[in-house]
């Protein structure tokens, strides 16, 4: 870079903040690259944009890098300085009038400090407040040109950079990830023909079906405004009030209620764009279209209490296992798969596909993979990008569309709007994380923080000083689809949109039982810390028009009987449904085995040092995650006089941190294990939230002391609860490993646990 600093003369320290030499400004030329960075430049300035390029990034490279580099800073080796680049002389110490009198008003330097300080804070996103991000890219299996011109489904192996945003609904920006509640899972296309926002959720369907109750909604669930609790959390009385009386929602509140609503890892959700959308192609014809994203490890959850025990032990605990599973190099993918059907099957359906609380049944219309993300770089400054990154359902680009589904159309105004707010202004879109890859040129100018330096005096349209310049795109921009329509303006909805229970029975009778025991125990949770008695039963009373045994078990739970079903607001025939495997989340174990599953071996002095070593190495090869789990950190001696060394204790690192534990031989060990209360809980944790146990030699008798019952409750072999002679453990070992990819074992579950 001292080359590089010679070579401009008049700014030479700028330099610094330039990731590419191919950037900089030229000798004598302005600092300023002439990019589109920021917007609004020319198309003749674009062309030398490194930002643009046709959206293929060289394999392996991530082309979002190259995009933020004009604004990565790096402060190694740099001198401190002040916002205008003063250096600073002392970073300690305020200027005052004698060294006990009092600080001078012209300490500039105090003053940008804590100012800049005091406004450090922006306000949180008015729902997806806390979430986590990556960058990425989206690679096409084929070319899609048959059914829509987006740049990203262009051509086969072409690939689109991404930034994604993983999120809670309920939650503000510092609570904790395991909660109940839906996810966000919010994808940004940078495409070479403008930015492009699924913006979707772990849930393909919602609680409501028009914009005009979303403020409702939002304030219902949000902490009651009295007393401002409780925090992300729907298990209240004003939200369960709310959607009582509105059984539109009844089919998201049985997902909300399964353990979609507590996934095990943003990595191990599937996320949904719910609205039918439209594909447009190159000749203007248009199908409809849902996306679905599937991860490749499989999707897998939690359990409640488990959820509920790690926001004590890690409330980051998503936001942890993401980034540490990128910087590991376990890059999370997910397939991206499209239901793609006509108007015409539209309209043969019997639930209407502009219904976001219905989804379309994979048995109907059968997925189409055609492409995977890969998310293979964390953010480098989590404000300047997970929080500043501006999501928009109207972020669309030529070859996709909308549908009129009445809860998108109002989600097209919204977004745009809040981030007028949250971002300080219109100019949000120069955020370098928002900016697109594609040029920027029109006539909007000003506001807020402007960046772009837009040269000329020509800012209107038509105009001939500037040579018409920007001029309109034509055919090769966004058109939209000439849908026809000739009907009144009115305000209701359309007849099918009052089924409100038919889905709702279709997923409940898609789930397996221990699914559906799952979903009774959550409704029977948040019941129970609803307050008024009403409310519980008429919640109640919508579930007895899903399923008898669903309503049963709740009203159970609450201690009153089942009362009379909601009145049905639809008179049509009921649709009936063929259970869909594809809604239980049991149907997708994941292709990637046991890899960056996290293993417990627990060690203590006189355990087996060479089992520990043996079987440390074996899951690491398979890319597991094993850690050393003891007392307290330091060396452990093994039997053998070798050292161990503790990674993390099992206070600081409790069982629910985990997917499996082991527990070596150690004859020497095992009192101290026998006596310690974080051994025998841990114990205790693993095996009531149905996590794989591996017991070697003596470790099995702590089994009896912890009181986990070596077979399952109907008196079969547990096959998650493995044992072996110390020394001879490989087959334990493999089967252990077995176990460990499928997860978990909920065969062991009985209500109420009985460990
Ligand atoms: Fe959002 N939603 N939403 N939403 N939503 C926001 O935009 C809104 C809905 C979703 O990681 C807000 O930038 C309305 C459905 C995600 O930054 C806001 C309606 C789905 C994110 C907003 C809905 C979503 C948001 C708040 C009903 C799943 C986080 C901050 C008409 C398909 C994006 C922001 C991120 C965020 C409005 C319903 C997903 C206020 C009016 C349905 C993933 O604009």
């Amino acid at each position: 870079s001292q080359a590089l600093a010679a070579a401009i003369p008049n700014n030479p320290t700028k330099a610094g903040e330039y990731g590419e030499a191919a950037r900089a400004p030229q000798p004598g030329a302005t600092a300023q690259p002439a990019s589109n960075a920021a917007g609004g430049s020319t198309s003749t300035e674009i062309l030398d944009s490194p930002k643009v390029g046709n959206g293929q990034p060289a394999p392996g490279v991530n082309a979002t890098i190259g995009s933020l580099d004009r604004v990565r800073a790096d402060a190694s080796g740099q001198v401190l300085t002040t916002n205008q680049g003063v250096p600073i002389a002392d970073n300690q110490n305020s200027l005052k009038v004698g060294l006990r009198g009092p600080t001078a008003m012209e300490d500039f330097i105090l003053r940008e400090k804590l100012t800049h300080f005091d406004h450090e804070r922006i306000p949180e996103r008015v729902v997806h407040a806390r979430g986590s991000a990556a960058h990425g890219y989206f690679e096409a299996y084929e070319a899609l040109t048959d059914v829509t011109r987006a740049a990203p489904f262009a051509e086969a192996g072409k690939r689109t950079p991404v930034f994604v945003r993983f999120s809670t609904v309920a939650g503000e920006r510092g609570s904790s990830d395991t909660v109940r509640d839906a996810r966000g899972f919010a994808v940004k296309f940078y495409t070479e023909e403008g930015n492009w926002d699924l913006v979707g959720n772990n849930i393909p369907v919602f609680f409501i079906q028009d914009a005009m109750k979303f403020p409702d909604l939002v304030h219902a669930v949000k902490p009651e405004p009295h007393h401002g609790m409780p925090q992300a959390a729907s298990a209240h009385d004003t939200f369960w009030d709310f959607v009582s009386l509105m059984p539109e929602s009844t089919h998201m509140l049985l997902w909300a209620m399964s353990d979609r609503g507590i996934p095990r890892s943003y990595r191990t959700m599937q996320g949904f764009g719910v609205h039918t959308f439209r594909l447009v192609n190159a000749a203007g014809e248009s199908v409809f279209c849902k996306f679905h994203w599937t991860p490749l490890a499989g999707t897998h959850s939690l359990v409640w209490d488990e959820a509920a025990k790690i926001s004590g032990a890690d409330a980051d605990f998503h936001r942890r296992d993401l980034w540490e599973a990128i910087e590991g190099g376990s890059f999370p993918e997910y397939e991206l798969g499209l239901q793609i059907f006509t108007e015409t099957d539209a309209d043969a359906f019997d639930f209407d596909v502009l219904d976001a609380t219905k989804l379309v049944p994979e048995e109907l219309v059968p997925l189409r993979p055609v492409g995977k993300l890969v998310l293979n770089r964390n953010p480098d400054n989590f404000f300047a990008e997970t929080e500043q990154v501006a999501f928009c359902t109207a972020h669309i680009v030529p070859g996709i569309d909308f549908s009129n589904d009445p809860l998108l159309q109002g989600r097209i105004h919204s977004y745009l709007d809040t981030q007028i707010s949250r971002l300080g202004g219109a100019n949000f879109h120069e955020i370098p994380i928002n900016s697109s890859i594609s040029s920027v040129s029109n006539n909007q100018r000003d506001g807020m923080h402007r960046q772009t330096i837009n040269r000329g005096r020509v800012n209107y349209e038509p105009n001939s000083l500037g040579g018409g310049c920007p001029f309109q795109a034509g055919a090769k921009g966004f058109t939209s689809f000439p849908q026809p329509i000739a009907e009144d303006k009115v305000r209701g909805k359309p007849e099918l949109f009052a089924d409100h229970y038919s889905q709702a029975r279709l997923f409940w009778e898609s789930q397996t039982p221990a699914e559906k025991q799952h979903i009774a125990a959550a409704f029977r949770f948040e019941l129970t810390r609803v307050q008024t008695v009403a409310i519980r039963q008429r919640v109640v009373s919508m579930l007895a028009n899903v399923n008898p045994v669903l309503a049963e078990a709740v009203a159970a739970g609450l201690g009153i009987e089942v009362p009379e079903p909601m009145p049905l607001a639809s008179s049509l025939p009921i649709p009936e449904y063929a259970p869909s495997p594809a809604l239980s989340l049991l149907h997708r174990p994941g292709e990637t085995g046991i890899k960056t599953r996290k293993v417990a071996i627990l060690v203590a002095p006189g355990v087996d040092g060479d089992a520990v070593r043996a079987i440390h190495a074996d899951l690491l090869a398979e890319g597991a995650v094993p850690r050393l789990v003891g007392s307290m950190l330091g060396g452990v001696a093994a039997a053998d006089g070798s050292t161990l060394d503790v990674e993390i204790t099992l206070e600081a690192g409790p069982a629910v941190l985990y997917d499996a534990i082991i527990i070596p031989n150690g004859e020497a060990a095992l009192p101290a294990w026998l006596r310690d209360a974080h051994v025998l809980d841990f114990l205790r944790q693993q095996y009531r939230h149905c996590k794989p146990i591996l017991l070697l030699g003596e470790a099995v008798s702590l089994l009896a002391k912890a009181g986990v019952p070596e077979a399952l409750p109907d008196g079969s072999p547990d096959p998650s609860l493995i044992t072996a002679e110390a020394g001879e453990y490989t087959e334990a070992l493999a089967a252990f490993k077995t176990a460990l990819a499928g997860h978990r074992s909920f065969a062991r579950e009985s209500d109420p646990p009985v460990v």
